[in-house]
């Protein structure tokens, strides 16, 4: 199966990626986590993006905040498909990040998620890379029927609440 990789700004979006990690662990994928920035490491970024198809990657996160210019960065430099989670890390509580990640050029498209959204993240990288892996499709066909339960679960017993 393809990797999925991350990468986040700095470390002090981990608490997002965590949420990312944590769903694609549930669903027993392979990933790898990156420290990279488009500002403070940008060859690296660059050269992980260049790199990404030839090693394995079939989607690519890119998690930052403030001007986050990360995932349309890493998305210059490959046409693997990129999922950008703008984070809250600023006065701004994410609308910064998330206008910088979401208004994309014509012919660089990065998929953003909502602020924080890294469970999302990971779920959508998970259905991109499941159109080659039924596996990975059903486990996450399974997932939405068992959501699904939880929510009627409550549905049936709300009243008693009120
Ligand atoms: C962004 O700036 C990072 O992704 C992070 O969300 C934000 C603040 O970074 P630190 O100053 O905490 O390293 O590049």
């Amino acid at each position: 199966m393809k990797k999925v990789g991350i990468v986040m700004g700095s470390d002090s979006d981990l608490p997002i990626i965590k949420k990312a990690t944590d769903m694609l662990k549930s669903l027993d994928m392979p990933f790898e986590v990156h420290i990279y920035s488009a500002h403070r490491t940008p060859v690296e970024a660059r050269d992980f993006a260049l790199n990404a198809a030839d090693n394995g990657f079939g989607v690519l996160i890119c998690a930052a905040g403030m001007a986050a210019h990360l995932a349309g960065a890493i998305a210059a430099n490959t046409t693997l498909p990129v999922i950008g989670i703008p984070c809250s890390s600023s006065n701004l509580d994410g609308m910064d990040a998330l206008l910088s990640t979401v208004m994309m050029p014509t012919g660089i498209p990065v998929a953003t998620v909502a602020i924080n959204g890294g469970a999302n993240a990971a779920l959508l990288a998970a259905q991109i890379i499941a159109l080659g892996e039924p596996e990975l499709a059903k486990k996450l066909a399974d997932k939405r029927a068992a959501d699904a339960a939880k929510v009627l679960e409550k549905d049936a017993s709300v009243m008693e609440k009120l």
